[in-house]
Formats: structure tokens, C-alpha cells, sequence
């Protein structure tokens, strides 16, 4: 698992190279952001659950026949894994953001996924809402804390939805 300083410091390494300026550019922007990514880290730990009940409830208004009859979340233990795997999302992008680094979603949570959902029959497209959905709620958050810049929120939503999206069903 790597996060922005290691794997810097592990690319230099393999080259034999000192740090350079793109590297002090580079952890510069990571450290001057770093209190912004610990306070969003925060808000989303402190707000967990919350946030995954109400993006779970947008998303089923938005796309209604996932819980009807035939629905892939439809019965109560299928509704309560699609909320357990939006958790799951909404965990490792906290984790991700602290880190400045995709390598936790990558290692812990994207392997094989695309496979277990082909197979499950769990639907890709209405999964990447939910997901856009709890990132829209945490920059809504972070916003309303001052923070500005957002980037390092879309950041870990984005990379999961766009390694997730890769084979549709
Ligand atoms: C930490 C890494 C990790 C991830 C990501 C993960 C995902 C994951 N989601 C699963 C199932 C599932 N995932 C969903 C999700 C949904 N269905 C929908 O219609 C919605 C679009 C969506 C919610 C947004 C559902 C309904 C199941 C159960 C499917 C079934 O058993 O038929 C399964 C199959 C095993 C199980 O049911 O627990 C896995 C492994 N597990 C992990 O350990």
C-alpha cells in the first residue's frame, strides 16, 4: 500500500535520483493540503453512516427498479449489502484521500470486484451513481467547511468509478 511520499520516494529510489523540483512540487501540494484532507477524512468518519443511508436513498428514487421484484437489491439482505458496499466505497476513498494515493483502492477493494458484479449480476451503472452521489455529499460537506479546493475528494470516487466502469453489463 503506497501513499504519495512512499511512492515518490520509491520512484526516485529506483532511479537512483535525488528529490527534484517536481518532487518538492509535488509534496508540497500534498502537505499543503494535508489539513483539508484530515478535516474531510473526519467529516466523512464522523458522518459515515448517514451519508451512505441518504445516498442510498437518492439513488433508489433515482433508479426505482432496483428495488422492485427482479431488482438486484431487491429482498432485505440484497438492499443491505448494495448500503454495505457504498459503505465500503465511502471507507477506502477516506482512506485514499489521506494517503493521496488510489494503491489502497486498487489492492483492497478493486480486485476482482468487476468479476464478483459480472457474476452476482450487480449492475455497474446505477453502482457509479451511488458512488458519485456520496462523493457530491462529501464535497457538499467539505464546502460548507470552507474548504475549496475539492480536488482530492473527486480524486479516490473518480479512480473507483472509472476502474469499476471498465467492463459494463
Ligand atoms: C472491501 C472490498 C469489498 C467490496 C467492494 C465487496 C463487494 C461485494 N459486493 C457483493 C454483493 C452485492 N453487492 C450489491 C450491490 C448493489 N446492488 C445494486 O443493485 C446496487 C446498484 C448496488 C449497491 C449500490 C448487492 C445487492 C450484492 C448482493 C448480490 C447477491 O448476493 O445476489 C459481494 C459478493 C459477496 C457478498 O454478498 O458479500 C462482494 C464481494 N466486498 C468486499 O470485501
Amino acid at each position: 500500500m503506497r501513499d504519495t511520499v512512499t511512492s515518490l520516494i520509491s520512484n526516485y529510489d529506483g532511479a537512483g535520483r535525488y528529490l527534484d523540483r517536481d518532487a518538492m512540487e509535488s509534496l508540497k501540494s500534498y502537505f499543503t493540503s494535508g489539513m483539508d484532507r484530515v478535516k474531510v477524512a473526519t467529516m466523512i468518519s464522523a458522518n459515515a453512516a448517514g451519508i451512505v443511508r441518504a445516498a442510498g436513498t437518492r439513488l433508489f428514487e433515482q433508479v426505482p427498479e432496483l428495488i422492485r421484484p427482479g431488482g438486484n437489491a431487491y429482498t432485505t439482505r440484497r438492499y443491505a449489502a448494495c448500503l454495505r458496499d457504498m459503505d465500503y466505497y465511502l471507507r477506502y476513498s477516506s482512506y485514499a484521500m489521506i494517503a493521496g494515493n488510489d494503491d489502497v483502492l486498487t489492492e483492497r477493494v478493486l480486485q476482482g470486484l468487476r468479476e464478483t458484479y459480472n457474476s452476482l449480476g450487480v449492475p455497474i451503472a446505477p453502482t457509479v451513481i451511488g458512488i458519485q452521489i456520496m462523493k457530491d455529499m462529501v464535497k457538499g460537506m467539505a464546502a460548507d467547511a470552507g474548504i475549496e479546493n475539492a480536488a482530492f475528494i473527486d480524486q479516490p470516487f473518480d479512480y473507483i468509478t472509472r476502474e469499476v466502469s471498465e467492463v459494463s453489463i
